[in-house]
C-alpha cells in the first residue's frame, strides 16, 4: 500500500535547513463537472432502516474494542434529517460504526462528516488520540482531533487507497489512541477529488510567535530556561514580506496557477516547548498544537531562536536552520522559519525555498506530478528549463538586486520553473517536471473539490471573480483590464440569477474570454494565466 500519511509517530522527515547558496497549457478538464460527484457511502445520514431503540441503520455495524462502549442509533439528535449514530464510552476505548464502501483505487479521495461531542477525553498515556473522528479501518489517516464538548462541526481528510471496498468508520478512539466520552456522527461523505478550473485557492496561515519562553534540554540532560522576543519592527517586516510572498510571489512563480490567500495570526502564548533537531531545536507540530488550525492548507510558523539563558544571561541561537519543512503526505503542509529570515533580510528566498519543499512533497503524495519529483536542494548543473533547455543562473538575489533567470527570480529561473511545471533534469531536458497546471487544478490539502466544491455555473463565475481580483493583487493584471473583466463576469452572474434567461450568460462569458485573449495578445496578461481564465470561463459556460 502506498500510504499517503502515517500519523504515528510522524517520524520527522525534515526536508531542509534552507541552505542559501551564499505544452504546458494542457487542459485540466475534459468536460466540466456541473454538480458534485455522488457520495459513495450509502445511508450516509443514518436515516435509512426501520427505526427501533437498539436497532441499527441499514448497512452499518457497531463494534467496541473493549466491548464496553455503546453504539446507539439516535432519533433525538441529528445534523440533518432526524437521526444520527452515537457512541458512548465510559472508559477509554476504540469504538466504531462501520460499513464497507466500494471506492475507486489510486485516486485522491475525500472522507468527511459532521461530529458533535460531549466530554470526549483522550485515554491516559494516549496523547495521539484523535478523540472522535472519521476513519478508514486499516489506515492511519486522521482528520484534526475532536476533543471535549463541541457543537456539530465538519471534519475531513484526503487519502489515496489501493484497495476497495473501504471500511468507512465514524469512530471514538483509534489504535493506540483510545478515547472516552460521547460523540454523534451524521452526514458522512466519501467522494473522489477532481481537478477543476478555476483552480482551488490555497489558504495559508502565517502563525507568528513573537516570544520564546521555553525550557530546552542540553546534551548532558540538564534543563535550560531560555527567553527571547522579536522586535515590533521585525514583526511588521515579517507580516509585510509574508504578504508579498503569498499574494505576489506565489502567483508569479506558479505562472498564475495558484492564487493563495493569507491569514496572519500571532500566537496567544509564547513558544513554550521546542523539539530537538540536529544540534538545535525547532517548533515541531506538537509544540504548536494549540494554535494549529485545520482550516488552512499550509501553515508557516515564524519563531525567535535568538534567546538568553535566564539563569546565566548568556546569548544563544538555538535554531535548527533558517527554515525547516516536514513532509506531511496529503495533509496540511507545515513549514517553520526563524524570524531573522522571515522579513528583515531583504529577500523572500527562504519562503520560496521552504514552501517549495512542502508543495513538492504534497503533490508527490497526491501522485499528480510527473516523476521524479524535483529536488530543490539542487546544483547548478542538475536542472534546465524544459522548453528552452537553458541552464539557470545559480545565484541568490535580493529585492534590491534581482538577477534574471536566477534561483529565486519570480519570472524565470529554477524556483519559478518547478512551481510552474517547466523544469527538467539536464539528462532528460525535454521532460517537464515540477508542479504544472494539471497538478494545481487538484487544489490543496484542505481546499479542494471534495471540501470546497465549485461546480455550478454560478459558483464557477463567483470563483472567477475572485481569481481576477487575485491576479490584480498579484500585479499580473492591471486595474483597468481587471475592471473590464469583472464587469463581464458580473453581467454573467446577474443573468444566471434569472431562471428563464440563464442560458444568456454564455454571451458575457464569451466576451470575457475574447477580452482575455486580447489582453494576452497585447502582452497585458501572462499567457498561462490567460489560458486558465479562458478554461474556467469555458467550464462555467458548459455548466449553464
Ligand atoms: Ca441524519
Amino acid at each position: 500500500m502506498r500510504s499517503s500519511v502515517r500519523s504515528v509517530p510522524p517520524a520527522p522527515r525534515l526536508l531542509s535547513t534552507a541552505l542559501l547558496a551564499v505544452g504546458l497549457l494542457g487542459s485540466a478538464l475534459a468536460a466540466p463537472l456541473c454538480r458534485a460527484p455522488a457520495n459513495l457511502i450509502p445511508n450516509a445520514g443514518f436515516e435509512g432502516g426501520a427505526f427501533s431503540p437498539g436497532g441499527r441503520p441499514t448497512g452499518w455495524e457497531f463494534e467496541s474494542w473493549s466491548t464496553t462502549a455503546l453504539g446507539t442509533w439516535d432519533n433525538t439528535t441529528a445534523h440533518s434529517g432526524r437521526r444520527s449514530v452515537r457512541i458512548d464510552a465510559r472508559s477509554p476505548d476504540d469504538a466504531l460504526w462501520r460499513q464497507p464502501v466500494a471506492a475507486p483505487v489510486n485516486v485522491p479521495l475525500f472522507l468527511g462528516g459532521w461530529i458533535k461531542s460531549d466530554n470526549v477525553q483522550r485515554g491516559a498515556d494516549q496523547p495521539g488520540s484523535p478523540g472522535a473522528t472519521v476513519s478508514v479501518l486499516g489506515r492511519w489517516d486522521q482528520p484534526a482531533p475532536t476533543l471535549g464538548t463541541t457543537p456539530w462541526h465538519a471534519v475531513g481528510m484526503s487519502f489515496l487507497s489501493d484497495t476497495s471496498p473501504l471500511l468507512v468508520a465514524p469512530r471514538l478512539g483509534f489504535w493506540g489512541g483510545l478515547a472516552s466520552g460521547t460523540a454523534w456522527y451524521d452526514d458522512l461523505v466519501l467522494v473522489p477529488r477532481v481537478a477543476d478550473a478555476p483552480h482551488p485557492r490555497w489558504k495559508i496561515l502565517l502563525l507568528v510567535y513573537p516570544q520564546t519562553d521555553a525550557v530546552i534540554t542540553r546534551p548532558d540532560g540538564s534543563p535550560r530556561h531560555v527567553q527571547g522576543t522579536s522586535s515590533s519592527a521585525e514583526l511588521t517586516k515579517t507580516a509585510e514580506q509574508a504578504r508579498l510572498f503569498v499574494e505576489r510571489d506565489i502567483p508569479a512563480l506558479t505562472s498564475g496557477n495558484m492564487l493563495p490567500t493569507l491569514t496572519i495570526r500571532h500566537a496567544r502564548q509564547p513558544m513554550k516547548t521546542l523539539s530537538p533537531v540536529g544540534e538545535g531545536w525547532w517548533p515541531a507540530q506538537g509544540d504548536v498544537l494549540s494554535e494549529l488550525d485545520p482550516a488552512f492548507d499550509s501553515v508557516i510558523v515564524v519563531w525567535d531562536p535568538r534567546v538568553k539563558d535566564v539563569a546565566t544571561g548568556e546569548s544563544l541561537w538555538i535554531g535548527g536552520g533558517a527554515g525547516l519543512t516536514q513532509a506531511r503526505g496529503v495533509s496540511q503542509t507545515y513549514t517553520t522559519m526563524s524570524v531573522e529570515y522571515a522579513g528583515v533580510n531583504g529577500h523572500r528566498n527562504v519562503y520560496k525555498h521552504e514552501w517549495g519543499h512542502s508543495i513538492l512533497s504534497y503533490f508527490e503524495a497526491l501522485q499528480q506530478t510527473p516523476q521524479p519529483t524535483v529536488n530543490n536542494h539542487a546544483t547548478a548543473s542538475q536542472y534546465v528549463n524544459c522548453k528552452t533547455g537553458q541552464y539557470y543562473v545559480w545565484q541568490d538575489e535580493t529585492e534590491a538586486q534581482p538577477i534574471p533567470n536566477s534561483i529565486y527570480s519570480n519570472t524565470a529561473g529554477f524556483t519559478h520553473d518547478y512551481y510552474s511545471g517547466t523544469v527538467a533534469r539536464a539528462e532528460a531536458p525535454q521532460t517537464c517536471l515540477g508542479i504544472g497546471p494539471q497538478a494545481w487544478a487538484w487544489g490543496g490539502p484542505v481546499t479542494h473539490s471534495g471540501s470546497a466544491p465549485v461546480f455550478t455555473a454560478a459558483e464557477r463565475v463567483g470563483a472567477l471573480i475572485g481569481q481576477v481580483s487575485a491576479l490584480q493583487t498579484a500585479g499580473i493584471l492591471g486595474p483597468r483590464p481587471a475592471q473590464v473583466l469583472q464587469a463581464e463576469l458580473q453581467a454573467a452572474r446577474l443573468v444566471l440569477r434569472i431562471p428563464r434567461a440563464s442560458a444568456q450568460a454564455r454571451w458575457p462569458l464569451a466576451v470575457f474570454s475574447r477580452h482575455v485573449q486580447a489582453l494576452v495578445a497585447r502582452g497585458q496578461l501572462l499567457p498561462q494565466a490567460g489560458t486558465l481564465l479562458i478554461e474556467a470561463a469555458t467550464a462555467a459556460s458548459g455548466c449553464v
